[in-house]
């Protein structure tokens, strides 16, 4: 049997809220095509998530790898996980609802304990942060002794708390740079180290972890997906190392972001990263050609408006991001440290 969910009543079926939701959502999001029954379709889960967070003071921060429905439908702050965790730090609301991945949410309970942080769905299966346990950030100190560990963003708590400083796809090239040995640990992205220790010089000790998204954009892959060879191309730092080197430029999706307010009409870029990104972009700048990626997380995608209502109207113990207190007191140093650059 299917069962369909039947949409939320809103604000006693008040047709006028309705009809300025859809306007406002269609506002944007006909630049990705789409029409106004679709917004017709999400704007009583909109309104009512929008209502919602505003009676219960929650803000809600969404990764830009999110769906559109979420970035521009619901979120308050939309950004990578280091603007995040930021901004985290800095809103008056004791009250958040993370749009994103577990650990990105971890990281803004460590710095904010005092913080309610709800996730709408658990992703419990990013390929990155299970490849790597605290134990065995142990066990690579002991067989390095000395040898400072960076941790990716993309990483549980209990790993964060055996590192030394953790970093984001925005500051990892500037935080191994300012560290003051040639040898580091960085952990678990292996393509991120290789290409780390290409751009800085230095030895990288690293963890055979990856991105599976990433990981799978192939040299053949890139070749299909770029329509015009006027069509500039900007690689995520966590593709392998062959798609860096065949690109014009590489980066997190800060760096990407800054590329595309600088673009002018009628530049093509082909950003090689999740495509909930591009679809942001897509919003935030018309003018600009941008070619899809076709990259899905699927970590990411868990999150959709259903399952941020339900955690809003009546969460549970599982949309509650609750850390061991030792573990987040040791993690919080790895990841303040990275709000430093
Ligand atoms: O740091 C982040 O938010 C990640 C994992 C990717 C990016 O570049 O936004």
């Amino acid at each position: 049997m299917v069962v369909i969910e039947e949409a939320p009543k809103v604000a006693e079926d008040d047709d006028t809220l309705l009809e300025q939701e859809v306007n406002r959502l269609y506002s944007k999001l006909k630049k990705l095509g789409w029409d106004k029954s679709a917004c017709e379709s999400i704007a009583p889960y909109t309104l009512k998530i929008n209502k919602l967070k505003r009676d219960k003071g929650f803000k809600i921060l969404a990764h830009s790898y999110q769906t559109a429905d979420i970035v521009f439908g619901i979120a308050d702050i939309v950004g990578d996980s280091l603007a995040l965790a930021k901004k985290a730090t800095e809103i008056k609301e004791k009250r958040i609802l993370f749009c994103g991945v577990d650990f990105m949410a971890e990281s803004v309970k460590i710095l904010n304990p005092e913080k309610l942080i709800l996730v709408p769905e658990r992703g419990r299966d990013c390929t990155l942060a299970d490849s790597i346990t605290g134990e065995d950030v142990v066990k690579l100190k002991e067989e390095n002794p000395g040898v400072p560990v960076v941790c990716y963003v993309n990483t549980n708590a209990d790993v964060k708390a055996e590192s030394d400083i953790c970093c984001t796809s925005a500051n990892a090239k500037k935080i191994v740079e300012s560290l003051d040995t040639d040898t580091i640990i960085f952990i678990p992205d292996e393509n991120m180290g290789k290409n780390l220790a290409k751009m800085t010089g230095k030895k990288i000790i690293t963890w055979p972890g990856y991105c599976r998204t990433h990981n799978a954009l192939t040299i053949k892959r890139l070749e299909n997906l770029i329509s015009d060879d006027k069509t500039k191309t900007f690689a995520h730092f966590e593709c392998r190392p062959e798609i860096i080197e065949s690109v014009d430029y590489t980066g997190g999706t800060g760096d990407m972001h800054r590329y595309s307010a600088k673009a002018t009409k009628g530049d093509k870029v082909l950003f090689l990263t999740e495509q909930g990104f591009i679809d942001r972009m897509k919003v935030e700048y018309p003018d600009v050609e941008f070619e899809d990626s076709k990259m899905i997380c699927v970590s990411m995608k868990r999150n959709d408006l259903i399952a941020t209502l339900k955690a809003l109207e009546n969460p549970t113990d599982d949309n509650v991001i609750d850390l061991d207190e030792d573990i987040r007191k040791r993690a919080y140093k790895a990841v303040s440290n990275m709000l430093k650059y």
